[in-house]
């Protein structure tokens, strides 16, 4: 045990418990909803990179946090590690993700970086096996070494290509031993800063080449989770290439990965492509790409990636809707992608943050279930499509002509009366179980 969390007890679904007191008031792990456990319902998982691996700095200042494991050694790599098992086990997370980075320090060499992630995967193994933890997903930290300033996949320079591949297949590796049910790629530095100096179209193609091979490596080595891939419009880069869940589903219709590749999707960049959280998530449900969730927050004021705890439960909700009626998670779930703010330095604000968001999530959730249960919008939504029902409708979408249409129309046969599209009506509707 370390005295990180010293005098912070497990945190239990406590709804009467006292207001200073950490406790669940809405998640209850084990309440049945929608014929399903919560917990199983919502997957949650902690973000390693945000949690234990960022210092707190800002575009304009440095580090803030002061944690005993910030350093490059593999003691210290080890250290972080028993403190984030002790917060999964405080908190009774099921879940966490990583990216290399996050978890083991930088070697001299490729050889020597390989090697200290070898060696915490192993320590990680013990740990989950002794704990029950699991891992939601991998992923491979490909935006932050001053290497990949010029993208990875996508650079320039075909060295940084090939270390890229290397750096995943390695990465997907880990994730199929730890017994990873996803594998993430985030294109953070797949875009650029001009047109200037960019051949866009040699890019995608590098893109596409790419994720053609993580799709043949995963088959392969008969990994059995999803390949997820979440989309970002920019930050870091002015552009980035996976901009939206529309944009990447015509990449993979390109690069003939349709069936083989899912979606991550992320409040905060659905919100910096200028997309609500539904939006993306029903998008993804429509295309047949729904995989898993980054639950965080931007603020609508500053524009830029805050990756927030969520706090917003009609906002929460309406996800959830989506998320359930795209059948719920199937190898996804809940990763709290989110940071605290940076003058939040006590180890009880990590507890506290997670606790909120697990609070809010399990609110939207057991909203969006209501709701879907009852079935009011599901109701006023196959009224507002019935005309389609008639048979003369449905010949015009198989197989009429617009000669068909305009003979009828002209005939007098056709007189459109508009309706009320009802949306006060819907949105009281959804402040009833919100
Ligand atoms: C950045 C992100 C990323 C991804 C993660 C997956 C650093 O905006 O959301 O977090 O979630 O990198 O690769
Ligand atoms: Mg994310």
């Amino acid at each position: 045990m370390t005295d990180f969390f010293a005098g912070i007890s497990p945190v239990t679904y406590s709804p009467d418990a006292p207001a200073d007191q950490l406790a669940y008031r809405h998640y209850n792990p084990d309440e049945v909803v929608a014929g399903k456990r919560l917990e199983d319902h919502l997957r949650f998982a902690v973000a390693w990179w945000h949690s234990f691996a960022w210092p707190g700095g800002d575009p304009f200042g440095g580090q803030t946090f002061e944690r005993p494991w910030f350093g490059d050694t593999m003691a210290l790599a080890r250290l972080k590690a028993d403190v984030a098992f002790e917060m999964f086990e405080i908190l009774g997370q099921p879940y966490y993700c990583w990216h290399d980075a996050d978890i083991r320090p930088e070697g001299a060499s490729f050889a020597e970086s390989n090697r200290n992630f070898e060696e915490i995967i192993d320590y990680l193994g013990e740990k989950m096996q002794a704990q029950g933890t699991r891992l939601l997903w991998g992923t491979a930290n490909l935006f932050s070494h001053r290497r990949f300033m010029s993208g990875a996949a996508t650079n320039p320079d075909p060295e940084v290509f090939a270390w890229s591949a290397a750096t995943v297949k390695n990465c997907i590796d880990a994730t199929q031993k730890l017994g990873g049910e996803n594998y993430v790629l985030w294109g953070g530095r797949e875009g650029y800063e001009t047109l200037l100096n960019t051949d866009l179209k040699r890019e995608r193609a590098q893109a596409g080449r790419f994720l053609q091979m993580v799709v043949d490596y995963k088959h392969k080595i008969g990994f059995e989770g999803a390949i997820l891939i979440e989309p970002k419009p920019q930050e870091p880069t002015k552009h980035q290439y996976d901009y939206d869940v529309g944009t990447v589903y015509g990449f993979l219709k390109e690069f003939g990965l349709e069936g083989e590749v899912q979606m991550n999707i992320e409040q905060g960049h659905a919100i910096l492509a200028g997309h609500s959280f539904e939006h993306e998530l029903a998008m993804a449900s429509a295309l047949g790409l729904f995989g898993s969730i980054d639950m965080n927050r931007n603020d609508y004021q500053s524009g830029w990636d805050t990756d927030q705890f969520p706090n917003n439960v009609p906002e929460v909700a309406l996800a959830y809707y989506e998320v359930l009626k795209a059948g719920g998670f199937t190898t996804g779930g809940t990763n709290f992608d989110a940071k605290l703010r940076r003058q939040s330095l006590d180890p009880a604000d990590l507890i506290a943050a997670h606790v909120g968001a697990m609070d809010v999530c399990a609110r939207g959730l057991k909203a969006a279930a209501r709701m879907l249960e009852d079935g009011g919008l599901e109701a006023a939504r196959d009224a507002r499509y019935a005309g389609w029902q008639q048979n003369v409708a449905q010949g015009w979408l198989r197989s009429a002509t617009l000669e068909d249409i305009e003979a009828a129309v002209a005939a007098g046969e056709i007189d459109p009366q508009p309706r009320s599209g009802r949306q006060e009506v819907l949105e009281n509707y959804v402040n009833r179980f919100v």
